[in-house]
């Protein structure tokens, strides 16, 4: 075949887009509220010569952990980036992430979702993984932490002491941030006595502390063996977090999250040695090969990575999982356990956990079929579903919480 003809077969034909929505096997505690559901952007994607992608991006609760939401994801996808990248060749993944900036500022979480797509449609056109892609995998599989988020120390030890047994978690971040600081170092230290020195543990503030605040709280959570700080400041603070990463004792690390979503975020960090870890995220870094950008700001300034979340389907998780594989660099282990706490997938089969880490899949584009009748079943425009709103009560208070109506009743993970 020319090359010609072979470039003709990689046209976009056509894009569909839909918001899910799936609950989650418990309610899902931030510094800022809780989640019942998610609602991920699932985007659809056709080449002329009959391969199909998957794409999808996951924000949490609404625009609440960041500025977009399921609904501007969507109306991002199919007003503007379906658009801009119909018709075009999709094996130029550059040029068509330049149509999408020249046709719309920032929506990084909305054109993660559309590159997703061209890349799964690509590598399976090729009958290729999507890492050979993305410059060729490193390893196999990564270890996989968990969250411990049900707000209540007790049943997130229980929690813990399940994912142990079963071997699926040692490595355990502690959401915290939404109760008052000496609340929270209190129930970190009794998870953290709870386990007693068998599981890795690391707390996400979720931006929720001032500098004062961090200062004399982070190092309290050190001595109770805490060894990674997750954004314990506003997004914009990085001055605080500067001087948090400058002082910490004892080998423990502060990993940027919100804080860096761009490259030219990641430069500004890197210059002025505000963090030791950044966060990886696909959906906030505008898709794969920004996460590699990302990434390769952190390998140059000796700014080691972990492989982040927004609690994506097993689908964003495999595309998460592809690019995090081919990364160099020092990792701090991956947290890509979305699938687990949602109490639908939308895959035929769900990546293999095994040893307490996450196994690759190695089949073609991400290594997951996504099922056609999961994507009907859980579209928000079929269920009626109103878009989902962070529960502001619930976050705050720590008590046992009913779900809403439509979520099924929690089952104990693990
Ligand atoms: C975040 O801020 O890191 C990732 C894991 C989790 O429990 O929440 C997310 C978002
Ligand atoms: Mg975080």
């Amino acid at each position: 075949m020319t090359a010609s003809a072979a470039n003709a077969l990689l046209r976009i034909e056509r894009i569909e887009a839909r918001i899910l929505d799936i609950p989650t096997i418990r309610p899902h505690k931030f510094s800022f509220g809780a989640i019942h559901r998610q609602s991920p952007v699932i985007v659809q994607l056709w080449l002329a010569g009959g391969a199909c992608g998957f794409g999808e991006a996951a924000t949490i609760g609404g625009p609440s952990w960041n500025e977009e939401s399921p609904e501007s994801i969507l109306h991002a996808i199919t007003q503007y980036l379906g658009p801009a990248v119909a018709g075009q060749d999709a094996g130029r993944f550059e040029r068509l992430l330049a149509r999408m900036d020249a046709v719309c500022k920032g929506n990084r979480f909305a054109k993660s979702a559309v590159e997703m797509a061209v890349i799964d449609a690509v590598a399976r056109s090729l009958s290729l993984p999507a890492w050979q892609l993305l410059g060729g995998k490193q390893r196999e599989s990564l270890p996989l932490a968990w969250t411990l988020a049900s707000g209540d120390s007790a049943s997130d030890v229980e929690e813990a002491e399940r994912m142990l047994a079963a071997r699926r978690h040692r490595i355990f971040k502690l959401k915290i941030g939404a109760r008052s600081p000496e609340d929270d170092v209190a129930h970190v230290t009794r998870i953290a006595r709870g386990l007693d020195g068998r599981a890795a543990l690391t707390v996400d503030i979720n931006q929720a502390w001032d500098g004062n605040t961090a200062r004399r709280c982070v190092p309290q959570l050190i001595d109770e063996g805490v060894r990674l700080i997750e954004q314990p400041v506003a997004q914009w603070n990085v001055e605080a977090l500067r001087q948090l990463t400058a002082s910490l004792p004892g080998g423990a690390l502060v990993m940027a999250d919100e804080t860096v979503c761009t490259p030219q975020d990641a430069m500004a960090l890197a210059r002025q040695g505000a963090c030791h870890v950044f966060s990886l995220k696909v959906a906030k870094h505008g898709g794969l090969l920004r996460t590699r950008a990302v990434a390769a700001v952190g390998e140059a300034a000796d700014i080691g990575w972990y492989g982040g979340t927004m609690l994506e389907t097993s689908l964003g998780s495999a595309a998460s999982a592809h690019v995090f594989a081919t990364l160099p660099g020092t990792h701090h282990n991956c947290e890509l356990f979305g699938p687990q706490l949602l109490v639908n997938d939308i895959v035929a089969t769900p990546m293999e956990v095994r040893d307490f880490a996450l196994q690759l899949p190695d089949g073609p584009g991400f290594g997951v079929e996504v099922l056609p009748e999961a994507l009907r079943r859980f579209d928000r425009a079929r269920e009626g579903l109103t878009p989902v709103h962070v529960d502001l009560g619930r976050g705050t208070t720590g008590a046992a919480t009913t779900p809403p109506a439509e979520a099924a009743p929690a089952a104990p993970p693990g």
